[in-house]
């Protein structure tokens, strides 16, 4: 396959409330869209960065430097590409997974539709629905907090996730339990807020039988995961600290970690993220697929991977109106907890024209020499 060419576009998606976490707050998702242009289709991805590097290194402006500089003339030179030789091609760059994926997936995603193949097949997908939750922000105060996760639970997720960090931890969590009872599927998610010092404090929440603790330590603080795992009943699940599926092997050998969450932008696509998947499969890991506010685009690929058998746990992938007041693509809809896995050509969605308009703030062309 010949790629014509690339195309760049941000588009600007108010959120529907602001999306606190320990490291920012969200208000609108300024998501970065890239097309790639073959004569047998196109293909859509979406890079999962957001406008500052404060979950990671990456960064939008960023992304984008490196696709127009480095990673797009790398598949644009003239030779024919599959999507399986992306990432080899790509792989002279250091880092930058966010932006390396969403160009693999756009070539993944046109390779499929002239194909006729759906991701989740390609991938290696078994379930045509799949188990979701809800990621649920840092509030100003509990009664917020159970007003929110209230209207969760009214929509059908069916778990749920509260964002924690120091002095937002046992309190909310307590008062969740307290609420709903010790039944509700409910797991936290640090982001790396707290230090090797927090550890005794860490354990806490085991009388609170969380589902898991996401990420509590630094994503090189491999360490402090595998001792939080001997001394608390939580199992640990690390998001930032996996970059790989070497990364993968090596934190379970280490003890690290009892479950994995998959952003394939954050391990560099969704190849790799499957291998991800494979590798925990095999050490009897269960793994669940995270989200970073995606669009329909990004919303509807991390369905077709959470399909794969071993993707045993709820995913991040909740309703577009969980997220946006219009999504760029037909609306995502969990129903009683659960979301239907497309089934189309590649990702199975395209954008709709008039929201893909409505809502782009700047786009760029790139051609081979
Ligand atoms: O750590 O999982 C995370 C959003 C942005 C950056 C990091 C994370 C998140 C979420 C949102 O938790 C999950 C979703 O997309 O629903
Ligand atoms: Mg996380």
């Amino acid at each position: 396959m010949k790629i014509t060419g690339v195309e760049l576009r941000r588009v600007e998606l108010p959120l529907v409330s602001p999306f606190r976490t320990s490291f920012a707050v969200e208000h609108s998702r300024n998501a970065l869209l890239v097309r790639v242009v073959t004569p047998g289709a196109e293909g859509w991805g979406e890079c999962v960065s957001i406008d500052e590097p404060v979950y990671s290194s990456e960064y939008t402006d960023g992304a984008i430097d490196v696709l127009r500089r480095f990673l797009i003339p790398a598949v644009t030179n003239g030779d024919d590409v599959t999507a399986v030789a992306v990432a080899p091609r790509l792989a002279h760059i250091k880092g930058h997974r966010m932006a390396k994926a969403a160009l693999e997936a756009a070539v993944l995603d046109a390779e499929l539709r002239s194909a006729g193949m759906s991701l989740a097949s390609r991938l290696g997908g078994t379930a045509t629905s799949v188990p979701v939750g809800v990621s649920v922000g840092i509030k100003d105060d509990i009664g917020a907090l159970l007003d929110e996760v209230s209207g969760y639970l009214e929509s059908g997720y069916g778990r749920i996730k509260l964002k924690i960090q120091p002095g937002w931890d046992v309190e909310p969590v307590a008062a969740v339990r307290d609420r709903w009872g010790p039944r509700l599927p409910l797991q936290v998610d640090a982001n790396t807020a707290y230090t090797p010092a927090d550890l005794r404090h860490l354990t806490r929440l085991d009388e609170y039988d969380l589902l898991l603790i996401e990420q509590p330590f630094d994503e090189e603080d491999i360490a402090s995961h595998a001792r939080l795992r001997q001394i608390s009943t939580t199992p640990v699940c690390l998001d930032e600290s996996i970059l790989s599926a070497a990364g993968a092997a090596d934190a379970i050998t280490r003890g690290a970690v009892d479950i994995v969450n998959i952003k394939p932008g954050r391990v560099g696509g969704y190849l790799e993220a499957a291998r991800i998947h494979d590798v925990c499969a095999a050490h009897g890991i269960p793994v669940w697929c995270g989200g970073m506010l995606e669009t329909g685009i990004g919303r509807a690929a991390n369905l077709a991977l959470a399909s794969l058998p071993g993707f045993t746990l709820p995913g991040d992938i909740s309703s577009s109106a969980r997220y946006f007041h219009t999504d760029i693509t037909e609306p995502f809809v969990a129903q009683d907890g659960r979301m239907t896995v497309p089934t189309g050509p590649g990702i199975g969605v395209t954008p709709l024209t008039d929201a893909l308009a409505a809502l782009t703030t700047w786009s760029e062309w790139i051609t081979g020499p």
